[in-house]
């Protein structure tokens, strides 16, 4: 592997899968594949499981890690071209870009979505400025359009927990306060559409995610008709695609509830967390045995392990 922008990076989902699981009964057996090797991890945005299973990830693999805040600590980048720079940005990505570059063999970025321009957003301006201007191989760490490493991280812990050969695993919409990006549910989709599942997307009107990244999947409008059966219920909110950046509404009826999960084939419940309790789901399907959440959590280390071990492995 040479970088990990997206799914596809990924040659062979399957063979990535299989190393993901060797690497899960064994953390410790590649200790020495990083020595001398480092990695930076630059975050323009929060984190809590990103940036400590990045970290505990390098570690396993033997690799120097630092970390930088770039907002409480790093100087205010400026991304376009030919700007004159006489407002609040101080540094511009060329040459920021560049100085890592050459203070470390891999880096990976967190740069979420603006919300405010559709077309910069997926044109991933800023990762792809990284790339260039550092000359690095770059690991998505969260960027404008998808979160790749959750992705996996999700398709090793559904792998764990099915029962069926190929499960029925719906995504649905939650409510939520704040507008946030589409890029968890844009990767769940692009990773479970090159799985063996059966994929269904459940959403209030005006939440359709891209053309490019739903493909041919099954939309179905009404919440109750598609948890039916399903073997995982996957709950995330995003903001709308179409009506770029936008909350179209907050309706309290989309929150996953107890109720709503007895409809399923006793499903597991997924979110990539951090997630908003009686808001997003309701504390009792939380706090249940039917959730995988902390599952999912714990497979963050074993999906970045994994890509860097195949970055170590073939690009260093
Ligand atoms: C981010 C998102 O893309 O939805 C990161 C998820 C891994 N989530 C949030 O920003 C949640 C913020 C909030 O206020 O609940």
């Amino acid at each position: 592997m040479k970088q990990f922008l997206s799914i596809n990076d990924v040659t062979d989902l399957r063979a990535l899968l299989e190393k993901a699981k060797q690497i899960k009964l064994n953390p410790n057996a590649n200790r020495s594949l990083g020595k001398n090797k480092s990695i930076g991890l630059i975050f323009l945005n929060p984190s809590l499981r990103t940036r400590l299973s990045a970290q505990r990830a390098a570690l396993n693999l033997g690799m120097d890690v630092v970390l930088l805040d770039v907002n409480s600590g790093g100087w205010k980048l400026e991304f376009g071209d030919s700007v004159i720079m006489n407002g609040d940005s101080a540094e511009h990505v060329k040459e920021a870009a560049g100085v890592l570059g050459r203070y470390f063999d891999v880096l990976a970025i967190r740069s979420f979505a603006s919300l405010k321009d559709r077309t910069k957003d997926y044109s991933e301006e800023v990762l792809s400025a990284f790339a260039t201007y550092s000359g690095k191989p770059i690991i998505n760490m969260e960027s404008a359009t998808g979160h790749p490493l959750q992705a996996f991280a999700d398709l090793i812990t559904i792998n764990e927990h099915k029962v069926q050969e190929r499960p029925k695993v719906v995504l649905s919409w939650a409510p939520h306060p704040k507008a946030l990006p589409q890029a968890v549910a844009n990767s769940f989709v692009r990773w479970m559409r090159a799985s063996e599942v059966e994929l269904v997307v459940t959403h209030p009107a005006g939440y359709e995610l891209a053309d490019e990244v739903i493909g041919s999947v099954p939309v179905v409008y009404e919440q109750q008709e598609a948890f039916a059966d399903a073997d995982f219920i996957y709950a995330k909110n995003w903001s709308s695609y179409t009506n770029y950046g936008k909350i179209l509404t907050t309706d309290p009826s989309w929150m996953i509830t107890q109720e709503k999960m007895n409809l399923t084939n006793q499903a597991k419940f997924m979110h990539c967390l951090p997630v908003r309790r009686n808001v997003i789901v309701e504390d009792g399907v939380l706090d249940g045995e039917s959730s995988i959440v902390l599952h999912q959590a714990e497979n963050r280390i074993i999906s970045m392990q994994t890509v860097l071990h195949q970055i170590l492995k073939e690009s260093l």
